[in-house]
């Protein structure tokens, strides 16, 4: 007779079983999910419950990064187990493609982008396939794509009816050089990303979405985000930024100009010694016009336009100013104050202008320190005299002073009374500002979708009709801005007719922010070639929301901010069911490597298709999730790599040990009293599945799950490596664990697992229900009292888990080492931990 032949060859060779099971789940369309809006049928909505898992799409630039691999592979986890427990997954996948690498790589070779794009794209379609994930290709989308774009104008044009969406001028970073406009992310410490030059406000005419608008709805709706996390709520609200204050209108002291502030302190109107305008406000040139302060205030106006934003925001920044030698009258007071140019006051704010009260604000006290103007106190604590001196600002409570009608008030009242006063005489009101501005979406660039309008002399800005879309991008033979969008440079496209009078028109030429694509790109996953729609509201409603979404914290205001403002948009226009999009969201730590966030600038990167080709999928997989938690900042170790092969490894040879045969049931209890060693196995298998669904299904802690089953693992190796499970009972408990582990572990390390369910004799894993645990497995029929003399060790207590607490004492008493150890002596306090321990404090 020979040996039996091995169900598994000796040595774990990835590179085979890997491919192996990609084609397999491809033959079978495996993870396609069901309904998605087709063209012509109508799906029938399933009654099954859903599941629509979702990680932010990625940018092909050409290779996926370690940050990738983690974020796809937790909601690949996530969707494996749900999809195993009964529930319609959907886990679709798609690509952000337009925006500037693939541009700029067309700049530098004149290659055309969408060549550059579908080439990247389809680099990195092999790097996720290859990693197995379970995504339904069925529904990959690229958002360059004009059947996907077609739709984003669509969109584009339900804002513009609703007024959402509208052109007006706007200052915007300009960089002289390059001779275009850039975005705030292509501004590095006021300099021009691509060449360097210093860059510039320039008052120019752009296209806006109105999301102003709904900042309150975005405020208010966080309250049903309660599954996101509390520091990308607490980004949000920062930077919509409300506050409660009033609008008060100021008069030059010749009575002919009007300028409104927006203060949160109306209460300290009294203390108001001077007034600012923002370098860019529109009233400063007519200040001045013609007065000696004017030369001086146009050089430092042009100066202040080549600072950031941030910098002039810095309160710790020194405090710059001009003098425009005008006055304005203080409402209240009757009095004139004097009107200075500083760049502290930002034109985005409020109303670019402000009335300084240095006694109480910190910024209006530096400055009024440097530049030698007056500062008084309306505001006293406790105790304090009204004409005590100020050697800072005060911005404590207390009650007013040398403030009239409001003197002897504590402060809140005091803002309500001046926000009355001021209303009965028209001079203000209470409103509320935001720091939220509107939403910049044009781009003087060639590789996004064209905005959706034409110019006519006649009708204005006419909207593109929806049967006329998509506006194709015009071929061109120069891709670089010069001044003006490369499209512009494509006259025969440029020149149309008015849809409207047919006359002669002109074509918009800037196209759109690549955050308007993915704004609603998890929308059209449900409907990815639908010709007639950009989706199909049966459907979408049966998907919608999506219940978890993964994505880096990068993303917590712009995108996730977007997202939420478009959805809002799309309900308000009954195109959508859900006001939120995103029920659940988790965002992910980031991957350090020698103290340095991994990236390509710091030269730091382990690029995915190494460790593949070395250790395997699964065993990077299984790496990109083991390192610590999720959502933690994690250091990565080459070592720690090796160590998650190793388990593979291990794992193998388990399953590789055993006899052919068929899957086994659970081995019932009382067949495994005979054995305890059998026993204790079949319950630590049932307390990983227990582990396991509670780590992936609640806790999003995928590091401990993946530890259970390695314990699991290990014991079962242990167990059989000291012949301990000979018997048939034996045999069948490590079966049953063989198999429980190899079935908790697919998820994370999806082919190696299947590859071994088919050497236990089962087949397609991924089909096969989720192992639930048996309760009577995890209850203890005995338990283990430690019993302690004065916390010393004296004896154990086996008893019966259902003993009640009063007794357990007694029965410690009883035990002839205790006994001995307390004779003579009184017993002054019992401790019992319920099913753990007994302490006696003796003396
Ligand atoms: C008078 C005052 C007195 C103010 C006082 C503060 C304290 P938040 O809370 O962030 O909304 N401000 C208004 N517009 C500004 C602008 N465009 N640039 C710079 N500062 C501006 O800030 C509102 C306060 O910031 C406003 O209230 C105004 O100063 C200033 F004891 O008005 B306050
Ligand atoms: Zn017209």
């Amino acid at each position: 007779m020979s040996a039996p032949a091995r169900i598994l060859p000796e040595r774990y060779d990835p590179a085979p079983v890997e491919s192996k099971w990609q084609a397999a789940w491809e033959r079978e369309d495996a993870f396609r999910a069901e309904p998605v809006s087709g063209d012509g049928a109508h799906p029938v909505v399933p009654e099954r419950p859903k599941y629509y898992v979702l990680e932010m799409l990625p940018y092909p630039s050409g290779e996926i990064h370690m940050g990738h691999v983690k974020n796809y592979t937790m909601g690949d986890v996530v969707a494996h187990h749900r999809r195993r427990s009964g529930v319609a997954v959907f886990h679709p996948m798609g690509y952000d493609a337009f925006g500037l690498p693939a541009e700029n790589a067309a700049i530098r070779t004149g290659e055309p982008p969408a060549e550059v794009t579908a080439r990247n794209i389809a680099r990195i379609r092999e790097q996720l396939k290859g990693l197995g994930f379970a995504i339904d290709w069925n529904t990959e989308i690229a958002t360059s794509d004009p059947e996907y774009y077609r739709w984003t104008q669509w969109l584009f044009l339900r804002f513009f009816e609703r007024g959402l969406a509208e052109r007006r001028e706007a200052p915007v970073n300009w960089c002289p050089n390059d001779q275009t406009v850039l975005a705030n992310e292509q501004v590095v410490d006021g300099r021009c990303e691509r060449c360097g030059h210093e860059v510039e406000l320039r008052q120019l005419t752009q296209w806006f979405l109105r999301i102003t608008d709904y900042a309150q709805r975005l405020l208010d709706d966080m309250d049903e985000l309660v599954d996101w996390p509390e520091r990308v709520l607490t980004m949000q609200r920062n930077w919509i930024g409300r506050s409660e204050g009033a609008r008060v209108v100021f008069r030059t002291d010749d009575g002919e100009h009007e300028i409104p502030v927006f203060t949160t302190r109306p209460d300290t109107l009294f203390g108001a010694t001077f007034f600012i305008v923002a370098p860019e406000h529109p009233i400063v040139g007519r200040l001045v016009a013609g007065r000696p302060e004017e030369a001086a205030v146009r050089e430092y106006a042009a100066a202040a336009a080549r600072a950031s934003a941030a910098d002039r925001g810095d309160a710790d920044r020194p405090k710059t100013g001009v003098p425009t030698g005008r006055s304005v009258v203080n409402p209240v007071t009757g009095e004139p104050i004097p009107v200075w140019v500083a760049d502290y006051v930002l034109m985005d704010y409020g109303t670019g202008a402000i009335m300084a009260v240095p006694g109480h604000d910190e910024r209006d006290f530096a400055f009024a320190r440097a530049h030698g103007l007056p500062v008084a106190r309306v505001i006293a604590p406790e105790g304090e005299a009204p004409g005590a001196p100020l050697e800072e600002a005060y911005t404590g409570p207390g009650r007013m002073v040398n403030s009239g009608f409001l003197d002897g008030m504590e402060v809140e009242e005091a803002k309500r009374a001046m926000a009355a006063w001021l209303a009965e005489r028209d001079l203000g009101e209470a409103t509320v500002g935001y720091r939220l501005r509107d939403w910049l979406i044009s781009r003087q660039r060639y590789w996004g979708a064209p905005i959706p309008v034409v110019h006519c002399e006649r009708c204005g800005t006419v909207p593109v009709p929806d049967d006329q879309l998509p506006v194709l991008l015009p071929e061109v033979r120069d891709y670089a801005p010069k001044g003006r969008s490369p499209l512009a440079g494509a006259e025969d496209w440029v020149r149309t007719d008015c849809p409207r009078c047919g006359g002669e028109a002109r074509r918009e030429t800037d196209t759109m922010d690549t955050f308007v694509d993915s704004s609603w790109y998890f929308l059209r996953y449900t409907a990815p070639h639908l010709s007639s729609a950009p989706f199909e509201r049966e459907v979408l409603d049966y998907w919608m929301p999506v219940d978890q979404y993964i994505g880096g914290v990068e993303h917590a205001v712009l995108h996730l901010l977007y997202a939420r403002f478009f959805t809002k948009v799309l309900y308000d226009a009954g195109l959508v069911g859900v006001r939120e999009p995103f029920a659940r969201l988790f965002t992910q730590g980031m991957i350090y490597r020698d103290g340095a966030k991994m990236s390509k600038s710091k030269g730091n990167v382990v690029a995915p298709d190494e460790i593949v080709s070395r250790y395997g999928a699964d065993t990077l997989r299984l790496y990109v999730l083991f390192m610590g938690p999720a959502a933690e900042d994690i250091e990565w170790s080459d070592r720690n790599v090796e160590g998650q092969r190793r388990f593979v490894d291990r794992i193998w040879r388990l399953v590789g040990g055993l006899e052919a045969g068929p899957l086994v049931e659970r081995p019932a209890l009382e067949a495994l009293a005979a054995d305890p060693v059998a026993e204790e196995l079949v319950r630590k298998a049932e307390a990983t599945i227990a582990k396991v669904g509670a780590d992936i299904g609640e806790r999003f802690s995928f590091h401990t799950a993946i530890s259970a089953v390695q314990e699991l693992v290990n014991l079962a190796t242990k167990d059989a490596a000291e012949g301990a499970l000979g018997d048939e009972v034996g045999r069948d408990a490590l079966r049953y664990a063989a198999q429980t582990a190899v079935s908790l572990l697919f998820p994370f390390a999806p082919h190696v697992s299947c590859e071994l369910w088919e050497a236990l004799g089962g087949e397609a894993l991924w089909r096969e229900p989720w192992p639930v645990a048996d309760e009577a497995y995890l209850r203890r029929d005995t338990v283990t009292i430690v019993v302690q003399v004065n916390g010393k060790l004296r004896d154990r207590l086996e008893m019966p888990a259902d003993t009640p607490d009063s007794g357990v004492a007694a029965l410690a008493r009883a035990l002839p080492k205790v006994a001995s150890a307390i004779e003579g002596k009184a017993v002054v306090r019992e401790v019992v931990v319920p099913g753990r321990l007994v302490n006696l404090v003796v003396k």
